[in-house]
């Protein structure tokens, strides 16, 4: 009787951590400056899990991550220039944001949650997003790091 009871007990602590599971919480900094360039997301690409978080933190004052597309269905996200926020993301596929007042330095970032469903539309975002950065040496900073990493 003992044993069976601890039999379950084993059984049922075993279910309880997978239901309690709550996904990961990654690190996305807002930067002013790092060894990627200026006016930066680092990581600018970050592959996570579905229900996994991301914490967007701004280490230097004045970025916004606000989100540019996403895969059909999931919900556009805005920073609104606070110091830490994190964002739950619950549907597969690439996500594109920026940070408003230094879209035109390319500072934006790419987000792959599981799988690349929507890697073609995605492709097509970049290229929109592109068309709108100002400064030369950083025109092709998101379809690089698009074409280095989203397989
Ligand atoms: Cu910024």
């Amino acid at each position: 009787m003992i044993k069976t009871i601890k039999f379950y007990g084993i059984i049922f602590a075993f279910l309880l951590s997978g239901v309690s599971y709550a996904g990961e919480t990654h690190v996305v900094k807002m930067l002013n400056m790092s060894d990627q360039g200026s006016m930066v997301f680092e990581p600018a690409f970050i592959k996570i899990n579905a229900g996994d978080s991301i914490t967007f933190e701004m280490t230097d004052a004045g970025h916004n991550a606000i989100t540019v597309a996403g895969p059909a269905g999931s919900v556009p996200f805005n920073t609104q220039y606070k110091p830490s926020t994190t964002v739950k993301f619950d549907v597969n596929g690439l996500y594109l944001y920026m940070c408003s007042p230094h879209a035109m330095m390319a500072m934006a970032g790419i987000i792959q949650v599981s799988d690349t469903n929507n890697k073609a539309e995605m492709a097509k975002e970049i290229e929109k997003f592109e068309a709108t950065v100002m400064v030369p040496n950083v025109k092709t900073r998101m379809s690089d790091i698009f074409k280095a990493n989203v397989k």
